[in-house]
């Protein structure tokens, strides 16, 4: 019918427009670190419509939307064939997360997603809900996609429907579409979140960023960023994990931490992107810092700059889980430009942009942290003298 059709064109309209939208950098003078786009890259209306609407006027005379997505955001990033690829944690409004390739000419606008969202492979114990995979282009020739996997806790006492178990699950590809699934992580610390692959070798092994927790939210006892060694990817047993980055009191990182992408290697060192936690009388707080590791020891930080590389800002500040940025991706381009990809609230997916040189000049520079307020006091001071001495 007419209406039928002037729905789909109206739809279509709506769709390829928000697609083709130009992103443009936010006009502050900002803080010289990074530059913040206006639009977010990639939502939950990015969702391609054929995978939303039946478009057959028999069986949906209204055109109703049939399968409704609730959110797009925490996405692995890497480059490929020239284009920036997210892999996007896309979750259905039925809560259940999975992953979606959404691709980009430039990094910061026309994201579009790939015909068929992501197949994952199951274990024996199919996976109830998968989210955040980390994307790592490693030198053994795969690319490897580590992620949460989520299961009811089969300990969990009867009536309690919501405990639950987290692992990280592997998957590696050679082309991004067929996904060969590898058994999940084995660690004898506990569960785990935020488990990211380092893109090279160490000692010929293979050396995972981990993320203890006694918990499912609450880390306990456990939570820092680990790293272990595990010979061989098809038997991922973890060995010899030790925590690298721990929490600490009164600091952004004071609950939780977790690594986001795999590192990015600097003449300086290894930079690291992850996030901090804090909890506030208005709930958690996540934070995303930055910080350096040795070249020749990945197990050494070398620096660590005070406080939060990026807080929550404006609209970011809102979605399904307030006050939350997230990141599980970057991307280096050849010419040192640096893409940040950061999830707000759990809810959506921007970039911000810089370079190698400047986080680098970030990270070494910037003034760490003294654990005081009077500390911090005379921070600040040591710089307003240097700044009266010029
Ligand atoms: O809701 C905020 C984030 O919470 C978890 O992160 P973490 O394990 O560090 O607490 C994850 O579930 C993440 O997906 C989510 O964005």
């Amino acid at each position: 019918s007419a209406t039928f059709l002037d729905r789909k064109k109206a739809l279509e309209k709506e769709h390829t427009s928000l697609i083709e939208q130009k992103n443009e950098p936010v006009q502050i003078a900002g803080n010289g670190i990074y530059e913040r786009y206006k639009n977010p890259v990639v939502t939950a209306a990015h969702i391609p419509l054929n995978w939303r609407f039946d478009f057959n006027e028999n069986t949906n005379p209204f055109l109703q939307e049939r399968i409704g997505i609730n959110a797009a955001f925490n996405a692995g990033a890497m480059k490929w064939n020239g284009k920036y690829l997210l892999a996007v944690r896309v979750e259905g409004i039925d809560r259940k997360s999975f992953f979606a390739i959404a691709e980009s000419p430039n990094g910061i606008d026309n994201f579009q997603f790939w015909e068929k969202p992501c197949v994952i492979p199951q274990t024996e114990e199919p996976d109830t809900n998968v989210y955040d995979m980390r994307l790592i282009n490693h030198e053994d020739g795969f690319v490897y996609g580590i992620f949460c996997t989520e299961r009811k806790d089969p300990k969990a006492p009867k009536g309690d429907t919501s405990s639950a178990v987290a692992n990280a699950g592997i998957v590696r590809s050679k082309d991004l579409v067929n996904w060969e699934r590898l058994p999940d992580l084995i660690s004898n610390t506990g569960q785990q979140r935020n488990v990211v692959l380092h893109p090279e070798f160490v000692n010929g092994k293979y050396a995972l960023y981990t993320r203890p927790q006694d918990g499912f939210i609450d880390v306990g006892s456990g939570g820092g960023i680990g790293l272990g060694y595990v010979e061989d990817m098809a038997n991922p047993v973890v060995k010899d994990e030790k925590i690298i980055f721990g929490k600490q009191y009164h600091t952004i990182y004071e609950l939780k931490n977790g690594l986001g992408p795999a590192p990015i290697k600097t003449e300086k060192g290894w930079l690291h992107l992850a996030h901090g936690v804090r909890n506030t009388a208005a709930g958690l707080r996540y934070t995303l810092y930055l910080f350096m590791t040795d070249l020749n020891d990945i197990t050494k930080v070398t620096h660590v700059p005070a406080g939060h590389f990026m807080g929550p800002e404006g609209i970011e500040r809102v979605g399904d889980v307030s006050n939350v940025l997230f990141s599980n991706g970057w991307i280096e381009d050849e010419n040192g430009t640096v893409y940040i990809y950061y999830a707000s609230s759990d809810t959506r997916m921007h970039v911000a942009v810089s370079s190698v040189e400047k986080l680098i000049d970030y990270v070494t520079h910037t003034p760490a942290d003294t654990f005081i307020s009077a500390g911090s006091v005379k921070t600040i001071i040591n710089q307003i003298e240097k700044n009266n001495a010029i």
